[in-house]
């Protein structure tokens, strides 16, 4: 028959070594439970046996029973630190952030391709003592067509329609409407200052227009007007040339051809060869092999004589331009639509 002492001797070595194999909290309870619950623990049963011990063996009994108790409270308490310790690594580990991996690039916007080439246009023309003014999108009809040459009746209006806008104080100018064209400002201008004359006007333009890969009903486009004493269209050539060098590159091949602008006289359009069929024809030139990319001419007598220059004086002349049909030629685009789609796929291109 083994003593009490044996008893608890061997209830220690057990519960040594089972703590040893405790793996988690929920394990650490049931262990405590089993070994020091104060009704059916193993270590207080045992205890419960002491005061019925003979004297001499009770001695004996009690210190060991002193001893194992100390030892599986220090043993526990360790344990659970121990315990605890593995959790918060755990959970630090889980939670820890990898310095080493790749940030995520902030998403920074960029300039419209739109504004990038009116920025591109203004470079190449400011070399040549051009500066720069704005006018308004709403205009009168006195300068987008009366003083340049359209009344009323002229059939140039009829490429030329736009939205109407009804307007209280007209100043006879009447009425409002959404500028087809920036030349309006060649008139504000002149009216203005006088002579000489340098500017370019970029701006916005609206058209009733069936669009297609060529053609959009809102879109910009870049003024130009240069007026003083002896100004000749081997001037305007000249301009006209040295900016679609700078533009497009030496090897890019510059069409002029006879066109008519009621405000300009002679007039002209230049073309530059397409970058989609080198001249052959397709879509993107709607077969022609040429892309139009602006009206000039020289700034014609009656337009200077309304704003009180005098063309046997002063002569000049003038350009208009579509920046977005620059921007497909030198970016190879092959559908103007693409521009204010509003199409992230294009627009990030730039
Ligand atoms: C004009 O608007 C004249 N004001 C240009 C001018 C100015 C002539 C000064 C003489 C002196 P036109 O309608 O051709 O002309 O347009 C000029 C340029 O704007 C065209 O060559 C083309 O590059 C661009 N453009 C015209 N219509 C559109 C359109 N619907 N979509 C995109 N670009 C266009």
């Amino acid at each position: 028959m083994s003593t009490l002492t044996d008893e608890l001797i061997d209830v220690e070595t057990r519960a040594l070594e089972e703590l040893g194999r405790v793996a988690d909290v929920d394990a650490l309870e049931q262990w405590r439970v089993t070994y020091q619950g104060r009704r059916h623990g193993r270590l207080p049963n045992l205890l419960e046996r002491l005061p019925a011990l003979p004297v001499e063996e009770r001695r004996e009994a009690g210190r060991q029973a002193n001893r194992v108790r100390s030892a599986l409270e220090s043993a526990y308490t360790e344990r659970r630190a121990a315990l605890e310790r593995a959790h918060v690594t755990q959970r630090l580990s889980a939670e820890a952030i990898d310095v080493t991996l790749p940030g995520r690039r902030a998403h920074s916007g960029g300039l419209h391709p739109t504004t990038r080439t009116l920025r591109e246009i203004i470079e190449a023309f400011r070399p040549m003592g051009f500066r720069v003014v704005e006018g308004p999108e709403v205009e009168w009809d006195y300068y987008n067509f009366e003083a340049l040459n359209i009344p009323a009746d002229h059939p140039a209006r009829d490429q030329w329609d736009t939205l109407w806008l009804d307007s209280e104080d007209d100043e006879g100018k009447r009425p409002l409407l959404l500028r087809t064209h920036t030349s309006p400002m060649q008139v504000r201008v002149m009216e203005a200052q006088q002579p000489p004359v340098r500017v370019l006007v970029p701006g916005r333009v609206f058209r009733h227009e069936a669009t297609d890969a060529s053609h959009e009903s809102v879109f910009f486009q870049v003024e130009g007007l240069a007026v003083d004493r002896g100004v000749t269209f081997a001037d305007l050539k000249g301009t006209l040339y040295t900016f679609a060098r700078r533009m497009f590159g030496p090897d890019r091949r510059v069409r002029f051809r006879c066109d008519f602008f009621p405000f300009v006289e002679p007039g002209v359009d230049m073309a530059i060869d397409c970058f989609g069929c080198r001249g052959a024809g397709c879509r993107t030139c709607g077969q022609s092999g040429w892309l139009e990319i602006m009206g000039a001419g020289m700034v014609h007598p009656g337009v200077l004589k309304r704003v009180g220059y005098d063309p046997d004086i002063y002569t000049g002349f003038a350009f208009g331009m579509g920046p977005e049909r620059i921007a497909m030629l030198r970016h190879g685009i092959d559908d103007i639509r693409h521009f204010y789609a509003n199409d992230l796929g294009f627009l990030e291109q730039f």
